[in-house]
């Protein structure tokens, strides 16, 4: 069966903008009320005809189950600032009632052997078409600016062909993955002390006014 992809693909592609729009608008919110963001910025991709035909031969899916077993056809990433921001967004996600999440994966806590990290989450959206309802399956990726470098660089060193890495790159792809972790650590440890200091110094001036 020949398949017309660019008819297949136009709702993922549609979810994805809104989608986008829906969560810049989720970092303006906070920008607006003067609040820190836990959305740094966010991107999208349409899984690629080849990466889908890909997929649906190592997972034996058919053309017909497709839509249903293979739920990264639309992928979202949200990339956070900080390491507890990845998991506000969740929260923020998990209260919505425009999605119904199906999974939930925290490669952050538990990372991947290869080293890498980020949180999936995949829901149901229901799209409005010309043809009425239809709920797609949406994945989102996400992950601090320090897991987005490690995983960026990573992928583009092809790592789904890690046979053809020498011995020696596998641990030190992995030690990367550490040490980006640690930076994110530290990071959010001087993020909560400048909040608490900032916190004090409020304090310290109500007491002043006497309020
Ligand atoms: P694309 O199309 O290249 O953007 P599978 O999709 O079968 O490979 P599974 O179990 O369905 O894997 O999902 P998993 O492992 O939870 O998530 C797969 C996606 O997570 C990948 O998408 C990557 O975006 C990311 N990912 C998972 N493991 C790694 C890793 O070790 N390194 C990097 N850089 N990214 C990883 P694709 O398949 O690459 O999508």
């Amino acid at each position: 069966m020949s398949q017309n992809w660019e008819l297949l693909l136009f709702p993922y592609q549609q979810a994805a903008k809104e989608w986008k729009v829906k969560l810049r608008g989720i970092r303006k919110e906070f920008q607006l009320q003067d609040e820190h963001s836990p959305i740094e910025f966010v991107t999208s991709r349409i899984k690629s005809v080849a990466s889908i035909q890909e997929k649906m031969k190592r997972r034996n899916i058919t053309p017909e189950r497709l839509t249903e077993d293979m739920e990264d056809l639309c992928g979202l990433r949200i990339m956070c600032p900080f390491l507890d921001d990845v998991y506000e967004v969740v929260q923020l996600l998990r209260r919505r009632n425009d999605v119904e999440i199906v999974s939930e994966r925290d490669y952050v806590n538990n990372e991947k052997e290869s080293g890498y990290r980020s949180y999936h989450i995949v829901f149901r959206y229901p799209l409005q078409l010309v043809t009425g309802q239809r709920e797609i399956l949406v994945e989102i990726q996400i992950r601090t600016l320090a897991m987005n470098f490690w995983a960026t660089l990573e992928h583009s060193l092809n790592y789904k062909h890690p046979d053809v890495f020498p011995p020696d790159v596998h641990q030190r792809l992995q030690a990367a993955s550490e040490t980006a972790f640690k930076l994110d650590e530290e990071m959010s440890q001087i993020h909560h002390e400048l909040a608490a200091a900032d916190a004090d110094e409020d304090e310290a001036i109500k007491d002043d006014k006497g309020e």
